[in-house]
């Protein structure tokens, strides 16, 4: 498959985190909706109250939606906004861990346990001690450790935080000193909790330097993602405001990470966001784009790609069709 295609026509879906679970990909989105609050930096308008789960037997095959995985209104601590999710198993449990805004209006992360992959998610009464922003991504290493990379800028949070800690008022760094990173952790042994305090992502530039904040063309903005490819990890993310993806690799899944290039040029639609999977001997890039709601920011499509690497283990860059 050389050419995009969209997978999921009756519903806007966005964010895509998907895995293989049984042989068979399931896809765990989030359901856009047409809210009717304005469009603003803070992402008022991406106010999504649940999530449907997806499941694909094949890449060319039909697409099952197993309908409502998790509804807002069934999460004891909720105020609004289900944003971007991911999905861990271990040992016959499934984990779906979601960003929501507390009754405070602060981002969290939540974990609801299901024993099937589509669900339906059970929440715990309270999110995970010590989470903050947005953007779970879950990542299981050959040992079996799971670690969850987490942030987001602006809307996502992120700048009110330093050292795990809120800061009295929240911005982001000046552009010559160092970019705000993603954050990782490794989960507990029962998947509920952090295990130890999470860590930044440092993204290093060609001279081994980090990442400058006013670097926006490479700079960290949300949208984590971690894969392995042949010993290598692969940690990619959104640009934000420059809307590209891009990736950076490292030798273990801590980092630092160098800073590698861009696997999809911007999209239509403010944001973007991906998940990379191996299915069936090949590599998949999951994004989304805002072409079939006409470019309406808020209501984005799932689209699924091939995605190449060359012989030296860069990725071949794809054109996302919104320059
Ligand atoms: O869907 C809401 C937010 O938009 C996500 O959490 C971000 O990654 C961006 O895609």
């Amino acid at each position: 498959m050389k050419q995009a295609k969209y997978l999921i026509p009756h519903l806007y879906t966005a964010d895509p985190a998907v895995h293989v679970f049984n042989g068979k990909l399931y896809i765990y989105p989030s359901h856009d909706i047409e809210s009717g609050i304005p469009e603003n930096d803070n992402g008022d308008h991406f106010d999504m109250r649940d999530y449907h789960i997806f499941s694909m037997d094949d890449i060319d095959g039909e697409v099952t939606d197993h309908g409502v995985g998790l509804d807002v209104k069934d999460i004891p601590w909720a105020g609004r906004q289900l944003w971007d999710c991911d999905c861990a198993h271990k040992d016959g449990t499934y984990y779906l861990y979601f960003p929501l805004k507390d009754q405070t209006d602060i981002f969290r992360i939540g974990v609801a346990i299901s024993n099937k992959p589509e669900g339906p998610f059970v929440p715990q009464d309270a999110p995970i001690k010590g989470s903050y922003s947005i953007d779970p991504c879950v990542f299981r290493d050959d040992d079996g450790s799971h670690y969850m990379y987490f942030g987001g800028l602006w809307g996502g949070q992120l700048q009110r935080y330093r050292n795990n800690k809120a800061i009295e008022c929240g911005h982001e760094p000046n552009d010559n000193e160092p970019a705000l990173p993603s954050r990782v952790v490794k989960l507990s042994d029962n998947m509920l909790e952090f295990g130890e305090a999470p860590r930044d992502v440092i993204i290093l530039d060609e001279n081994g330097d980090p990442l400058k904040a006013g670097d926006h063309e490479r700079r960290f903005f949300e949208a984590s993602w971690m894969h392995k490819y042949q010993g290598k990890y692969y940690f990619s993310y959104s640009t934000g405001d420059t809307h590209k993806l891009c990736y950076a690799t490292g030798d273990n899944p801590y980092g630092p990470f160098t800073y590698k290039g861009v696997i999809l040029t911007p999209v239509v639609g403010w944001t973007t966001h991906h998940c990379i999977v191996e299915f069936k001997g090949k590599w998949y890039l999951f994004h989304h784009d805002s072409v079939p709601s006409g470019g309406k920011t808020w209501l984005r499509s799932l689209k699924v790609v091939e995605l190449e690497y060359n012989e030296d283990g860069t990725i071949k860059t794809i054109a996302g069709g919104g320059e």
